[in-house]
């Protein structure tokens, strides 16, 4: 028939889901098939992925999804899985936020300087980045190295690649030619030949392996599809943006990524400055953004609170004290696990600001802080790309919680659309709808989105002077 049906794999950094999308010439409609928990595992050795676990969530996933035309998968950057020659992992893959790190970038930066590093890949520093956790690590046995999303790619169908948009987080890619960053390779004794061929987003990855077929009781053939497989591609993608609209996009989740869609990278010495990031997306496009610590920071207290109800934690926060102390959320002090409510105590303590005790003034100031990143983040980016925009499209699990919603609209003092929620997976099912002629671009793909996704608009409620003192009194802290 016209409506085809597509698995949607997003790994996020909190939780796994499969979700089947079904599309047709007019309308896409979203339904979760299988959800399932993603937690860092602490062992002596560091901070890992339950990877073989994710893999049996999707399986699982895929059992539930039955029946579909193709398969997606997407999920978070940078991190990656290696495989010795017979193909098989070598250990459990290394969590972005695990210590080994430390210390490294300013090894790599003795031999290609920081401002050189930028100007050739336009990658923001964050000690996690492909590059630098390559540098950490012993790879001698190594033969291969895949992508967390395509290394589930590879277990489904058997073949490796490595795809574009996620490749671009390695700080090993040069955004103005979309291709390997050969000269920094070299210079800097890292091997390309780990990593397998270029894949761009759309391109076929194989078909569902008879094993898989069996495991998850499907019919084949049932092709993969390589989709924009870094989960911020995929949902900065499904940004219900209306045609020619000037935004701004954050999505939101364990990180808040927040900034511009450009058709060209801004790799000048302030954007490095600032700490804006190029990664690549779809139909040619860049994403010029800098990374939010986001809601990472209330899960983290919220499981130091034995995990109590949110929507009842959000309601008191509402109603607690507004801006009475923030935090610099962009601080990569909050990167590691533990003692969170300690530790944005501390930071308001170091700052002169009354201490936030109570788990909703806690709840309060970090989503005060979240929204004065945002803030930033978006007049930093409009300055240094020179664009300016007229609204901000509010993606992922946070658009969930309105009062974060709301306090956007009201720091950054303009519109902001929410919605939709599964983003990244409708990003990822709209490229599965490309080959059969279902959606053609981008724009034709927001355009469905503008027709059929559920939006809520927040107005800001012009309470600039207090964002501006709140900003101040951050600045000089
Ligand atoms: P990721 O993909 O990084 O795992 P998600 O996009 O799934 O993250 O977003 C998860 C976040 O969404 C949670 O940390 C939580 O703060 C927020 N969230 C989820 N459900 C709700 C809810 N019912 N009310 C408010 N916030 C929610
Ligand atoms: C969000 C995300 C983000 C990266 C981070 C490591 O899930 O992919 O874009 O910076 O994880």
């Amino acid at each position: 028939g016209s409506v085809k049906s597509y698995a949607a794999v997003d790994l996020g950094a909190s939780s796994g889901r499969v979700m089947v999308g079904r599309v047709g010439p007019d309308s896409l409609e979203l339904a979760e098939a299988h959800r399932f928990p993603n937690r860092p595992v602490r062992v002596p050795e560091g901070l890992r992925w339950d990877v073989l676990g994710l893999y049996a969530g999707v399986l699982e996933g895929l059992r539930a999804a039955g029946r579909v035309d193709s398969v997606g998968i997407d999920s978070w950057a940078v991190d990656y899985g290696l495989l010795d020659a017979d193909g098989a992992l070598l250990g459990n893959p290394v969590h972005y936020r695990d210590a080994r790190t430390e210390g490294v970038a300013e090894k790599v930066w003795a031999s290609v300087p920081a401002e050189e590093l930028y100007g050739a890949t336009g990658l923001q520093y964050a000690p996690f980045n492909t590059l630098y956790q390559l540098k950490a690590d012993q790879l001698t046995r190594a033969d291969r190295l895949l992508l967390i999303p395509d290394l589930l790619t590879y277990w489904l169908t058997g073949e490796q690649g490595t795809e574009l948009t996620n490749a671009s987080t390695t700080q090993l890619i040069d955004p103005r030619t979309r291709t390997w960053a050969t000269v920094v390779a070299q210079r800097l004794g890292i091997d390309l030949e780990l990593f397998a061929p270029l894949r761009q987003p759309g391109d076929p990855a194989g078909f569902l392996r008879p094993e898989v077929l069996e495991e998850t009781g499907l019919a084949g053939p049932v092709p993969v599809t390589a989709v924009g497989s870094h989960d911020t591609a995929s949902a900065v993608a499904a940004v219900p943006a209306a045609d020619g609209e000037r935004f701004a996009y954050i999505c939101t989740g364990t990180w808040s990524l927040a900034g511009l869609e450009l058709d060209a990278p801004v790799l000048t010495e302030e954007s490095r400055a600032a700490n804006f990031t190029n990664e690549l997306g779809l139909d040619g496009t860049v994403r010029y953004l800098r990374n939010i610590m986001g809601l990472w920071l209330l899960q983290e207290c919220l499981r130091a609170w034995g995990e109590p109800d949110l929507g009842a934690l959000l309601l008191q926060a509402s109603k607690s004290p507004a801006l009475r102390s923030v935090v610099d959320a962009g601080d990569a002090a909050f990167l590691a696990p533990g003692r969170m409510p300690e530790r944005i105590a501390e930071a308001c303590r170091d700052s002169g600001q009354p201490v936030p005790e109570s788990p909703a003034h806690i709840t309060r100031c970090i989503l005060d802080s979240l929204a004065l990143a945002h803030r930033r983040a978006v007049e930093d980016a409009q300055r240094l790309a020179d664009r300016p925009v007229d609204v901000v499209h509010i993606v992922g699990g946070g658009t969930r919680n309105a009062l974060l919603c709301q306090l956007t609209a009201d720091a950054c003092g303009l519109p902001v659309v929410a919605g939709p929620t599964e983003a990244a997976a409708l990003g990822n099912v709209l490229v599965q709808a490309r080959p059969h002629g279902l959606v053609r671009d981008l724009a034709d793909g927001r355009r469905l989105l503008t027709r059929t996704q559920p939006l809520t608009r927040y107005e800001p409620r012009g309470q600039s002077a207090r964002w501006r003192e709140a900003e101040a009194r951050l600045a000089g802290a």
